[in-house]
């Protein structure tokens, strides 16, 4: 058993001053039980915690690391960029060059805002949608997760199909109501909405491969078909790709699956780990966003000359020869060696993985949505996180998260994951 004597006293020390003792739920471990460790340190694939442990990192910060923790050429541009001052707000070269990189990755855009975080930009495209399509109600689907916005934490009503109820409380039931929430993968149930009620509906927000409920991938058809019914009436149809934007292909799961979405909320890897978000599309529909149009929405720190350079240099060098086929590689060994340390541990597991974010789920039903997530053993799966940081390895301390691959992974760190998996297995 590994000592984490000081990550407890902290945690003691957090929680009298801090919801939870963290700044996002999550990582307090609710859903895996026991202590957070408490990381001081990150360097390529390994996080290092108070009590001197180091562990191979595959939460990643949620996935913003796509290069690992620290990359050398980050942290010098950084150094670089926070000796000149950290933010003027006023406008920089730097957002130009950012939004440059994404709309050069992101066709289906033509115009980027940035902002500071997924919330954020997910809040934001929404509220757009509303302008340019002067309709309330929005579409989501179960176990998709936006961001916090009052709008977004919402889950279906009675039946699947009818309006949303608070999914917190805080959340007036005038806001859930305008929320419709259906099942993943479910064109039937999108088609009776839509055919129902789409003089009402301003947009569908979609998490084109679902990170929130582990790692669900769209049944072959059902992304186009999403898009076939929203342009057939009107409706503005958002890919959130704050997690699957670089992660499922340096263009996103609009490239991999050849969908053009009309607005993308992009997080996570374009900040490079400092705080960045953005929302964009066809310019007909940007151009109502303040100050060019009506729609307004602001923020102090939005593409402020820190958070932009860890991004430009994320993606310069996401953008080298070779780097998504290494990143492939990774992620396809670290597939094979998990299933079969699950075959050999005989325990039954389905595994899911979209490019470099991946899911082992304790079940050994196919899981297509939220429902079927739901099926996986959480007790088993806690025992195995458990066993997992015992033996040196982070994974998201939830059974309905996703595991993130980075670049500066190693293949003897991939081998000693799939010894630690297998030893946790037997154990789980
Ligand atoms: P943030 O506001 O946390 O930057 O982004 C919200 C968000 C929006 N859209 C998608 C698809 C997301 O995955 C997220 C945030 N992801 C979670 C991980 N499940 C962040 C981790 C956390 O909440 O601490």
């Amino acid at each position: 058993m590994k000592n984490h004597r000081k990550s407890e006293k902290l945690f003691k020390q957090a929680k009298a001053i801090i919801p939870g003792g963290v700044n996002s739920p999550v990582r307090a471990f609710k859903a895996v039980g026991g202590n957070p460790v408490f990381i001081v340190k990150g360097k390529g694939s390994k996080i290092y915690d108070v009590d001197g442990n180091s562990y191979i990192d595959y939460v990643l910060s949620w996935g913003p690391l796509i290069l690992g923790h620290a990359h050398p050429k980050v942290i010098k541009a950084l150094k670089s960029a926070a000796e000149k001052g950290t933010s003027f707000g006023a406008p920089t070269p730097l957002e130009i060059e950012l939004a440059n990189l994404v709309l050069k990755a992101y066709p289906s855009m033509d115009k980027v805002r940035m902002v500071n975080s997924g919330t954020e930009a997910t809040m934001s495209a929404i509220r757009v949608a509303r302008g340019f399509t002067k309709r309330d109600a929005i579409i989501k689907f179960e176990g998709c997760y936006h961001g916090h916005a009052d709008g977004l934490l919402v889950k279906a009503g009675s039946g699947a199909m009818t309006f949303g109820i608070p999914d917190s409380p805080g959340v007036p039931e005038s806001y859930a109501k305008n929320t419709i929430t259906i099942p993943f993968n479910d064109i039937d149930a999108l088609k009776t909405v839509i055919n129902r009620q789409w003089k009402s509906i301003a947009c569908v927000i979609i998490e084109p491969v679902v990170g929130n409920i582990g790692c669900v991938l769209p049944k072959p058809g059902f992304l186009a078909a999403v898009r076939a019914l929203t342009k057939k009436y009107g409706i503005v149809l958002i890919f959130d790709e704050v997690m699957t934007g670089f992660r499922v292909a340096y263009g996103g799961a609009q490239e991999h699956y050849r969908i053009k979405p009309d607005m993308t909320c992009l997080g996570k890897v374009i900040g490079g780990g400092l705080p960045v978000g953005a929302y964009g599309g066809k310019k007909e529909i940007m151009s109502i966003v303040s100050p060019e149009g009506p729609v307004y929405q602001a923020g102090t720190l939005s593409g402020n000359p820190l958070a932009m350079t860890a991004g430009i240099e994320t993606l310069k060098i996401l953008l080298e020869k070779g780097t998504y086929k290494k990143l492939e590689s990774l992620s396809s060994m670290l597939e094979r060696g998990l299933k079969d340390a699950a075959k050999r541990a005989g325990v039954a597991t389905r595994f899911y993985r979209a490019g470099t974010m991946f899911c082992t789920y304790f079940t050994n039903k196919e899981v297509y949505d939220y429902a079927t997530a739901k099926t996986a053993d959480t007790a088993k799966f806690s025992r195995f996180f458990s066993g997992m940081l015992d033996r040196g390895v982070n994974i998201a301390p939830s059974q309905f998260e996703a595991g993130f691959m980075s670049l500066a992974h190693s293949a003897s760190d991939i081998e000693k994951t799939v010894r630690a998996a297998y030893e946790s297995l037997k154990r789980a």
